[in-house]
Order: structure tokens, then sequence, then C-alpha cells
């Protein structure tokens, strides 16, 4: 997954509300009722302003990103809930979430990003989160998924999460990345996928499309009315594509928050990565 950086995520503590309401123009949901939407939950099933949410800054690795903690904080707080930011980073910052009552807690370092409820000692992951949010926007977006062909561009983990929730959802896969071995491994795994080596090829025949790669995407590749979902980072698509693309969803960084937070409140997994047991089980609530 590509590392996001402070450029990047700059706009999307001011912009947050503009994207809600985007997103409730687009598709008649806001990005709470959307998560829950995404997570089977009823729409009024979780009283969000009932929980206390920390993000916990986390400085292993290649460090904390600017913005990245308050990116979160605003994303959890348009979903109504009591988002704030611990003042200590790391093992301090933990101590501190809990100590303060946080019912979950937000944190990422360079490998892994997790919401862990406190409360069910369940936890939901950024890549499987990411992945069932824009898989449902394309199944909304679409009208259904169900019998039809997908290509997935990208076969890195939100690629990967992607592959094996659209074949839950009925769809045939077709997944194609810059290293060809990553989709033949997917192809051979999983009946109904199938590993495509000639991207240009496959985004010249797919008109219903998941991106989830870091590359940009030649706009006069795209076939008219093409429904594009793309959690990938960054920003994909040229005047080109916007114009001959019906609808192209992105964002760097809400979405997958916002089903984060549903899917931990909804998962009471004891320590089983919902990631992990969902996407293969096709769990539903
Ligand atoms: C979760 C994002 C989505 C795309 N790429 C993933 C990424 O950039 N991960 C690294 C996140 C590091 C956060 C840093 C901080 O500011 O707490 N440890």
């Amino acid at each position: 997954m590509t590392r996001l950086t402070a450029d990047i995520i700059k706009d999307v503590p001011s912009k947050i509300s503009d994207l809600d309401h985007e997103l409730e123009k687009r598709i008649g949901m806001n990005m709470r009722d959307f998560a829950c939407y995404a997570m089977d939950v009823p729409a009024n099933g979780i009283d969000f302003n009932g929980y206390d949410v920390a993000i916990v800054p986390v400085t292993s690795g290649k460090g904390i990103i600017g913005g990245f903690s308050s990116s979160v904080a605003a994303a959890l707080k348009t979903m109504g809930m009591r988002s704030f930011i611990t003042s200590s980073c790391d093992v301090a910052g933990i101590s501190e979430a809990f100590s303060s009552g946080a019912d979950i807690i937000f944190m990422a370092d360079d490998e892994r990003f997790i919401a862990l409820n406190t409360r069910t000692r369940s936890f939901s992951d950024n890549i499987w989160s990411t992945a069932k949010g824009y898989v449902t926007a394309l199944r909304l977006a679409e009208g259904g998924l169900e019998g039809k062909r997908v290509l997935v561009i990208g076969a890195g983990r939100v690629g990967t999460e992607a592959v094996k929730i659209l074949r839950a959802e009925g769809a045939s896969v077709d997944v194609t990345d810059i290293l060809p071995h990553k989709a033949e491994a997917l192809g051979s795994r999983y009946d109904n996928v199938r590993a495509i080596r000639d991207v240009e090829e496959a985004i010249r025949n797919n008109p219903l499309i998941l991106n989830a790669s870091p590359g940009m995407i030649r706009g006069d590749l795209i076939q008219k009315g093409a429904v594009i979902s793309s959690p990938g980072v960054p920003y994909a698509f040229d005047e080109e594509g916007e114009r001959r693309a019906k609808v192209i969803i992105h964002d760097v960084l809400s979405l997958g928050v916002a089903v984060m937070a549903v899917a931990s409140i909804c998962l009471s997994l004891f320590g089983i990565p919902a990631d992990s047991v969902i996407a293969e089980k096709g769990v539903t609530l």
C-alpha cells in the first residue's frame, strides 16, 4: 500500500464535510451511513455519539505523517463520534487512550492501520476495510456486481482483499499488476479470477474497474461510461479519463476509516483480524 504523505492528505480535515456531502450527492448516503451499509449494519443501528475514539500517533519506522491523525479524527468526528488525538505517541499514547476510557483506539505504523475496540477486544484493519468500502461503492455505482466481470488493477494488499470480496459478491475478476507473478498467484489461487498481463488491453476491455494501484491510468484507454472505484493513492486519472468515465469514486483515507470504525464496532471476533476472516468466509452480520 502506498505510504501517504502530508501533502496528499493536507486537505482532508478542511474538506471532509465537502467529501461527506459529495458522497451523499453521488450515492445517496453520507460516510457514516455508507460505512453501515457496507458492513450490513442498520443505518441507525449504532449510537456513534456514544463512542469515545482515540487516535494514537505512532513514531515507529518512517515516523509520523503530518496531518494523518487529524485526518482520521476529522473523518470520525464527521460520523458523529467523539474523537481525540492523544498527546503522547506510541505506548504512552495507548496507555493515555486506555486510561481516558477510549472505546476504540486507531493507530497506524508503516505495516498496519487498525481500529481496536477496547470493549469487545475485536479490531478492524484498514486494508480490508478500504477494499470492502470500495467494492461496496462500485456495487452501488453499478447497481450490483453479481455475474459481472470487474478489472482489479494492482494485486497488492488492498487489491488482493478486493479480489476476495468481489468473488464473495458473485463477480468474476480480471486482475493485473506491474509484477505479473502477483496477479498470477491470485489467478491460480481463486476460481473466477484471471490474471491479465496486458493492462492497457484490460482497461480497454473492462467498463468496471477497481483501481488499487499507485500508478496513473491513461484516460484514452478508459471505456466511455466506465464505472471506476479507486482507493489507489495518489489520484490516478487525467481529464480524458474523467470525461469518459461515468463515475470515478476516490478519496485518500476517509472511506476506509469510516468502514474501519463500523467494522470494529460490529465485529466481536475475539482477537481475530476481521480482514482475514470476513474476506475469506464472506461473513455477513
Ligand atoms: C493507512 C494509509 C493508507 C494508505 N497508506 C497507508 C499509510 O500511509 N500507512 C502509514 C501510516 C503511518 C502513520 C504514522 C502516524 O502518523 O501515526 N505512523
